[in-house]
């Protein structure tokens, strides 16, 4: 059975029907890294902005109302749009490479996901422009979030974006579970897997069971504010501090989906600079699976002042205590790598060690308010913005810079400029702890979250300018790399397949690699395969032990396995592609209109559906390759 096609399978490579029809991972991972990287440049102008409001005390620059709607949206942004779909850039340019396949498993479904990621990111930030942004903060907390207290569009475009970003996340994460399990290259067992690819997949299992936890807690939200529905109102027998646990049950949950593919990186680049295997490797891999567990136990730390009572306190302290320790554990296998090894210092390396350091600093504040006594005066304070900007720009961000400077060859094919690479890590460095370092001692002194001003008289008003100083360096760090790829772009230094002498297999293909990522899929023997066979002399060195050196037999045969198809739809000799597609983008479209409607009419929602339909059909009855 077919479904009547109203237009031609697109079948350009350019211009942007070829971008619209896309399903290629390497193209859909640059679509991701761009948009992302607009909506970074963007929450960034967002924090400067707050920057310049707090550096001086009883400022008047911004009013209380734009102040709420630019540390939302900031917040918002940063996680959701900014360090989120970066590392979703990460999985689709490097997943199919890392693992020795053609594409991800679902190559249409991962174009739906990008759409849907582009459209909710749209309506979330659509609010702007009717000068109604949301306002509610990142966790947007009942009954704020409510339309007795908040009323407008302003958290309707939060609530109903993010439930929209949410199937993008679930979809990608599907995606790339199936793939990383099925798809692997011949002889890549589990235990072969480069680290990226496993903090990937644990990332994916975690995107797969947090966004539907969020999405229950949004569409309460959604249906409370369009259809007046009260599951947070506490007059009408709701709850609103059951919106807490259900926020923070996949809060915390997603701090480790923001943390694990940089910490998947910095092990990726670690071992390649210092010239010796990861330290530890199964411990890095069972501490990631081991956090992932764990991050689920630990919620209500982040409503220890709640009054949710000595037990659950206890219990909820010590489960936040014990979550250290892999934490930890990884934190030594870097050093541990580093340890003997021949050091190579480049933007890539400062980047992943800076990572380590400033890491650990957020770590360590971390663990001081899994106390609850001392959680009770931090809470609410700019010790935990210190906290939580320390593992995310100094963790989560840091981790993806040096990744962009690592692989940036590998995607592009030349190299972005060392010096400017440096003085871009140098930077950001300064900035950063500038801006982030004085407001430990700031929550410490009492100065609330979220807080459009404060009196002359608090004392506060050197640290917060420092802050600001720190802020504005920070970002004149970020410019210089924009100013990076400029340059590099117009002076281009032409890079090789495997510049660094890499160790994973994407560097054994081109740079960039061709649509068809291999010519011949590769056979792996080792974990770290590509540089065993490049370094054969070193193999008695790591393996000691026989078995590490047989090939498992029921180790997976990739699904591309050019032999066993023999198709030549793809045009590449024998090697089996799929054909583009219009319909991921055709359903995007349905969804977003579909969810357009809950902030104008019914009507609207009622014409999402039939696109959602034609979308769904159209797609399920086209064959992945039209027959020739
Ligand atoms: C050693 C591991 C960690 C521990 C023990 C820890 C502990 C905590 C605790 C107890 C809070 C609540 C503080 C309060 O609101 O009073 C908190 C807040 C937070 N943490 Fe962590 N954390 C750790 C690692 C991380 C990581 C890796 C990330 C993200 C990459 C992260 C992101 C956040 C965020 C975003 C908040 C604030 C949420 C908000 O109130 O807006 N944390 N952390
Ligand atoms: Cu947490």
């Amino acid at each position: 059975m077919t479904f009547p096609r109203f237009f031609p399978r697109p079948q350009s490579e350019t211009g942007i029907w070829g971008w619209i029809g896309t399903v290629d991972h390497k193209r859909i991972g640059t679509l991701y890294g761009i948009t992302s990287f607009l909506w970074f440049l963007i929450a960034g102008v967002e924090a400067l902005l707050i920057r310049v409001q707090l550096a001086s005390a009883e400022n008047t620059f911004i009013g209380p109302e734009f102040y709420n709607q630019l540390f939302t949206m900031h917040g918002t942004t940063m996680v959701f749009l900014v360090i989120m779909p970066l590392s979703a850039a990460f999985f689709n340019w490097l997943i199919p490479l890392q693992i020795g396949a053609r594409d991800v498993a679902f190559p249409r479904l991962n174009a739906l996901s990008y759409w849907v990621f582009l459209f909710g990111s749209l309506i979330m930030n659509a609010g702007w422009l009717t000068g109604d942004a949301p306002n509610g903060g990142w966790f947007g907390y009942a009954p704020n979030s409510g339309v007795t207290f908040n009323p407008g569009l302003g958290m309707t475009y939060w609530v109903v974006g993010l439930n929209i970003l949410g199937v993008a996340s679930i979809a990608a994460g599907l995606n790339f579970i199936v793939t990383i399990m099925n798809m692997r290259a011949p002889g890549m067992s589990m235990f072969k897997m480069p680290v990226f690819t496993w903090m990937t997949l644990i990332t994916s299992v975690l995107l797969v069971l947090a966004m539907p936890i969020l999405a229950v807690a949004g569409i309460q939200l959604q249906t409370d504010r369009v259809y007046g529905t009260h599951f947070f109102n506490s007059l009408a027998g709701g709850d609103p501090v059951m919106w807490q646990h259900i926020f923070w049950l996949f809060g915390h949950p997603e701090v480790y989906i923001l943390i694990l593919p940089a910490m998947g990186i910095v092990s990726e680049v670690l071992p390649t600079f210092s010239r010796k295997p990861l330290f530890g490797y199964p411990f890095v891999v069972f501490a990631g699976i081991v956090i992932g567990f764990m991050g689920w136990f630990v919620w209500s730390h982040h409503m220890f002042t709640v009054g949710l009572g000595p037990a659950a306190n206890t219990a909820f302290a010590m489960s936040t205590m014990l979550i250290a320790v892999p934490t930890g554990v990884k934190i030594f296998n870097w050093i541990g790598t580093l340890w003997r090894g021949n050091i190579q210092l480049n933007t890539a390396m400062l980047f992943s060690i800076s990572f380590i350091a400033m890491f650990t600093i957020g770590g360590l504040s971390g663990v001081m308010h899994a106390s609850p006594p001392t959680d009770s005066q931090q809470q609410d304070t700019y010790f935990v913005v210190a906290h939580f900007h320390y593992v995310l720009v100094g963790g989560a961000l840091l981790g993806i810079f040096s990744g962009i400077y690592f692989w940036w060859p590998k995607f592009t094919g030349w190299f972005l400029n060392e010096k400017l690479g440096i003085a871009n890590w140098a930077l950001m460095m300064i900035g950063f702890n500038l801006q982030f370092g004085p407001q430990h001692w700031l929550g410490m002194d009492g100065m609330p979250r979220r807080i459009y001003t404060y009196a002359e008289n608090m004392g506060w008003e050197g640290s917060n300018l420092a802050a600001s100083i720190g802020g504005f360096i920070l970002g004149f760090g970020i410019l210089l790399f924009i100013i990076n790829m400029i340059y590099s772009r117009m002076n281009k230094k032409i890079a090789p397949a495997d510049p660094w002498d890499g160790r994973t297999l994407e560097w054994s293909t081109s740079s960039p690699p061709p649509v068809h990522d291999f010519d011949e899929v590769p056979q792996v023997k080792y974990r770290d395969d590509f540089w065993f066979k490049k370094h054969p002399e070193t193999i008695s060195e790591y393996y000691h032990n026989e078995h590490d050196l047989v090939v498992e037999e029921d180790a997976p045969v990739g699904a591309d396995d050019a032999e066993e198809h023999g198709d030549d739809h793809g045009g590449h000799g024998g090697i089996h592609l799929p054909d583009k597609s219009y319909y991921p983008f055709i359903l995007g479209v349905g969804i977003a209109i579909f969810g357009i409607g809950f902030l104008t009419n019914t009507y609207v929602i009622a014409a999402g559906v039939p696109i959602f339909i034609w979308g769904m059909l159209g797609w399920s009855m086209e064959p992945v390759n039209d027959p020739t």
